[in-house]
C-alpha cells in the first residue's frame, strides 16, 4: 500500500510535527509565568490549556498508531539531555561574560560604581550557571541510593571542615556558607533533628500533635506554618518564637497560632525565623528534635521556600503523602531533595482512614511503584492516620521505626553529620572543576597560541568535510542511463561467461550482476556517510582535547541511525533476467559479446533504468536526512569552540591568573586527596 518511500516522507513530517508540538507546549509553560522578561501573555485559561494538551496527546497517538500500523521503524537519533544542558549552560556563560564592564566600556564611559554594579550583577549570575553545570557534571542528581551510599563510604571529618571553610573563603563560594554554618552550629549542640515534610495539608501538624500526645499545633485546612516549628522535651509546656529583629520571645503555646499561621501572621510580616516548643510528653526525648515544616506545594506559597531552606539541615525526614490526593511532582522534587542532601526518608500515607482496606494495598502499591519509577527509590510505605481506629497504624509505626533510634540518637547524629560533610565537599569539588574548566579555557589565549590555531583549523576541516559530502549527495543521481549502460555491460559479459561454461547453474548470470550493483550503490552511499561520521567524531574528538572548556558529545554522532539504508525490491526485475544466448552464436568469435549485449538491453534497459532512477532518488533522500543527522549535533558543538575561540581571542586576560589558577588546582587537589584519605 505505502512504499519505502512515501513511508519514509510519511515519518519525516511526523518528526516535523512533533518538534512544533514541543516548541508549543514550551510556550504554554512560559504562559502562565509571572514574569516581566516573559514574552508572552498568558491569556489562555487553565482549561483551555489542559484542552489544548490533551489534544496534543491525541495527535501524538494518532501519529504513533500510524507509525505501528504501517511498520514504520522510527529512526530518532537519542541525544543526550544532560550533553544538550551542558551546552545550553555554556552558551548562557557566554552571553554573561557579555555583560561585564569592559563591554559595557564599549558603549560609553563607565564610572567606577556603574563598574562594580555591573560586575556584581555578572558575578551572581555566572556564579548560579557555575552551580548548574557543576551540578550536571557531577551527576549529583543522577542515582540517589548510589550517593547515600558513597557518601556513608567516605564520611567527612571536622578536619574538613576546617579546609572546606578556607576554600569557600578563598573562592567566596557564597552559597554553600549557611550549609557550612549549619553543619558548624550543629557540630557544637547535636540533635537529631526529624522533620515531617509534605504538601500543606497533608496532615503533618496533626501527626505531630498525635505523637506528642497534646493539640499544641495549629492544624487548619488554610495553609499554615510559615516557619520551621521545633518541638523538643521539656518539663513543661512552653515556647520560644525567634524574631528577625528581637529578642527571642517566650510565649503561651496555646498562641503558636498568632505566629505561626499564615491567617494570623500573613507573609511572615512579624519576620519570625523559628519556633521551639518545649513539651514534656513521654515521646519525646533530650537530644531528639521533632520539626514541623510549613509545607511544601503550590499552596504553601513563601512556605515552599522556606522548607527547602530548611531541608539540609534535618537528619531524618518523614515524608507524607495524603491519602486523599494523588502523588504529584511537588512529591518527587522533594524526595530528591532529601535524597541529594543525604537524608534518608520514611514515607507515609497520611489520612490511612480515608480508604477502605482494600484500596489503600492498592495505594500504597501506586505509590510504591511512582517513587520506583520517578526516583529509582526503594521505599516501603507505611499508612497512618490520627483517626478512630486507625490512629493505631501510627501509633505502630513510630513505637517500630522511630523510637528504636532514640537509643543511638548521639551516634545517628554524628553520622548524619559527617554525611553532610561529605556531601559538602562533593559540591565544593564539582564548583571548583568548573572554576577550573573556564580558567583553563582562557588559557589557551594566553599561553597557547598554538592550541588556538589548531581549533581553528580543525573547525575549517570539518566544514570542508561536509562541504565534501553535501557536493557527493548533490551529485548522486546525476547519470542514471550511464549507469544503466555499465550494468548492461557488465551483465552481458556476465552472461557470455556463464554460457561458455555450459549455461547457468541455478540463479541467472544476469540477475546476479543486476543485484550486486544494487547493493554496491547502497553501499556507496552507506560510504560517503560513514566517512563523514568518522571525520566529525575524530574532529569533535580533537576540539575537546585542545579546547578543554567544552566537553564534546560524540555519542550523538556514533548512534546515529545510519540503519535505514533504502532496498529495493528487486523481485519484478529479477524475474525478467532469465537471458540466454542462441547457442550457435557462442560458438563465433566476436558475435557473442555483441550479441548478449543486445538481448540484455532490450530486454531489461528500459525497466533498469526505472529502478536505478527511483533507488537513487531514495538514496538521495536518505543520504540529505542522514547527512542532516550527522552534521546537527556537529554544528551545535562546533558553535560552542567557535564561541570560545572568539571570547579567548576577544577577552583580555585577567591579572595575575597564573597564580590564581595554581592555587586553585592546589585546593582541588587537597579536597580530593582529603576524600581518599576519609576512605582508607
Ligand atoms: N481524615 C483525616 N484527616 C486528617 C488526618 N490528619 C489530618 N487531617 C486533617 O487534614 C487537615 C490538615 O491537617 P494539618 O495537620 O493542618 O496539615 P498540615 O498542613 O500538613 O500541617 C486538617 O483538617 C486535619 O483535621 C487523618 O489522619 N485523617
Ligand atoms: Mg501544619
Amino acid at each position: 500500500m505505502l512504499t519505502p518511500l512515501h513511508k519514509h516522507v510519511l515519518l519525516t513530517g511526523f518528526l516535523d510535527v512533533e518538534s512544533r508540538l514541543k516548541q508549543m507546549e514550551a510556550l504554554l509553560v512560559q504562559g502562565t509565568r509571572r514574569y516581566p522578561l516573559n514574552e508572552y501573555v498568558g491569556d489562555l485559561s487553565p482549561t483551555e490549556t489542559k484542552v489544548v494538551a490533551d489534544y496534543f496527546a491525541r495527535i501524538r497517538s494518532t501519529m504513533q498508531t500510524c507509525l505501528e500500523k504501517h511498520h514504520i521503524p522510527i529512526e530518532v537519533r537519542p541525544t543526550s539531555l544532560r550533553w544538550a544542558v551542558q551546552c545550553g549552560m555554556t552558551m548562557l556563560d557566554v552571553a554573561l561574560a557579555d555583560l561585564g564592564p569592559k563591554r559595557l566600556q564599549g558603549y560609553g564611559s563607565i564610572d567606577e560604581a556603574g563598574r562594580q554594579e555591573v560586575q556584581s550583577i555578572q558575578q551572581e549570575l555566572t556564579r548560579l550557571t557555575d552551580r548548574v553545570s557543576a551540578y550536571l557534571s557531577e551527576r549529583l542528581g543522577h542515582d540517589l541510593p548510589e550517593r547515600l551510599a558513597r557518601l556513608e563510604a567516605a564520611p567527612g571529618s571536622v578536619a574538613m571542615l576546617s579546609l572546606l571553610n578556607l576554600v569557600v573563603m578563598r573562592w567566596q563560594l557564597v552559597e554553600f556558607r549557611p550549609a557550612l554554618d549549619t553543619i558548624v552550629q550543629r557540630l557544637e549542640s547535636p540533635q537529631y533533628e526529624i522533620a515531617v515534610f509534605g504538601r500543606v495539608s497533608s496532615g503533618k501538624s496533626s501527626l505531630l500533635n498525635h505523637i506528642a500526645g497534646m493539640d499544641i499545633l495549629p492544624v487548619g485546612v488554610t495553609p499554615v506554618t510559615a516557619v520551621p516549628t521545633r518541638l523538643v522535651r521539656g518539663d513543661s509546656s512552653s515556647a520560644l518564637v525567634y524574631c528577625a529583629e528581637t529578642n527571642p520571645r517566650r510565649i503561651d503555646p496555646d498562641d503558636l497560632v498568632e505566629y505561626a499561621s499564615e491567617e494570623k501572621n500573613p507573609g511572615n510580616y512579624k519576620h519570625v525565623t523559628g519556633i521551639i516548643v518545649a513539651l514534656p510528653s513521654p515521646r519525646l526525648r533530650e537530644g531528639v528534635v521533632l520539626v514541623d515544616t510549613p509545607g511544601i506545594g503550590s499552596l504553601a506559597t513563601s512556605g515552599s521556600e522556606e522548607t527547602f531552606a530548611y531541608l539540609p539541615r534535618c537528619d531524618l525526614s518523614v515524608v507524607l503523602i495524603n491519602a486523599g490526593s494523588n502523588l504529584n511532582d511537588d512529591d518527587l522534587t522533594l524526595l530528591r531533595a532529601l535524597y541529594e542532601a543525604g537524608i534518608t526518608a520514611q514515607v507515609l500515607l497520611s489520612k490511612a482512614d480515608l480508604l477502605k482496606p482494600a484500596d489503600r494495598q492498592r495505594v500504597l502499591q501506586y505509590v510504591g511503584e511512582q517513587l520506583r519509577r520517578g526516583l529509582n527509590l526503594e521505599l516501603t510505605v507505611h499508612p497512618v492516620s490520627i483517626v478512630g481506629q486507625d490512629a493505631a497504624l501510627l501509633d505502630a509505626w513510630f513505637e517500630r521505626e522511630i523510637e528504636p533510634l532514640w537509643e543511638r540518637h548521639r551516634t545517628l547524629v554524628e553520622k548524619s553529620l559527617h554525611r553532610k560533610i561529605a556531601g559538602l565537599r562533593e559540591s565544593v569539588i564539582a564548583v571548583l572543576k568548573t572554576l577550573l574548566a573556564k580558567r583553563r579555557g582562557t588559557y589557551l589565549r594566553n599561553y597557547d597560541g598554538a592550541a588556538l590555531k589548531m581549533v581553528e583549523r580543525l573547525l575549517d576541516d570539518a566544514d570542508a568535510a561536509i562541504e565534501r559530502t553535501e557536493a557527493g549527495r548533490r551529485k548522486w543521481s546525476a547519470d542514471a542511463t550511464a549507469m544503466v549502460a555499465a550494468i548492461v555491460q557488465d551483465a552481458a559479459k556476465a552472461l557470455v561467461e556463464s554460457s561458455r561454461q555450459g549455461g547457468s547453474t541455478g540463479s541467472s548470470p544476469v540477475g546476479q550482476v543486476v543485484q550486486q550493483t544494487f547493493v554496491q550503490i547502497g553501499q556507496t552511499a552507506r560510504e560517503i556517510i560513514i566517512n563523514l561520521q568518522r571525520t566529525l567524531i575524530r574532529i569533535l574528538e580533537s576540539l575537546a582535547k585542545t579546547a578543554p572548556l567544552a566537553a564534546a558529545d560524540t555519542a550523538s554522532i556514533r548512534n546515529a541511525a545510519l540503519a535505514g539504508l533504502p532496498v529495493v525490491d528487486l523481485t519484478p526485475l529479477l524475474a525478467n533476467c532469465d537471458c540466454t544466448i542462441p547457442h550457435w552464436a557462442i560458438t563465433l568469435p566476436g558475435t557473442a559479446p555483441w550479441m548478449a549485449r543486445r538481448i540484455v538491453k532490450n530486454r531489461l534497459a528500459a525497466q533498469l533504468e526505472q529502478y536505478v532512477r527511483l533507488y537513487n532518488t531514495q538514496l538521495q533522500v536518505w543520504l540529505r536526512d542522514t547527512i542532516a543527522q550527522l552534521v546537527e549535533p556537529y554544528r551545535s558543538q562546533a558553535e560552542v569552540f567557535r564561541e570560545q575561540l572568539r571570547r579567548m581571542t576577544t577577552l583580555e586576560a585577567e591579572s595575575g591568573e597564573t597564580a590564581d589558577t595554581a592555587q586553585l588546582v592546589a585546593d582541588l587537589r587537597e579536597l580530593e586527596q582529603a576524600g581518599v584519605t576519609c576512605m582508607t
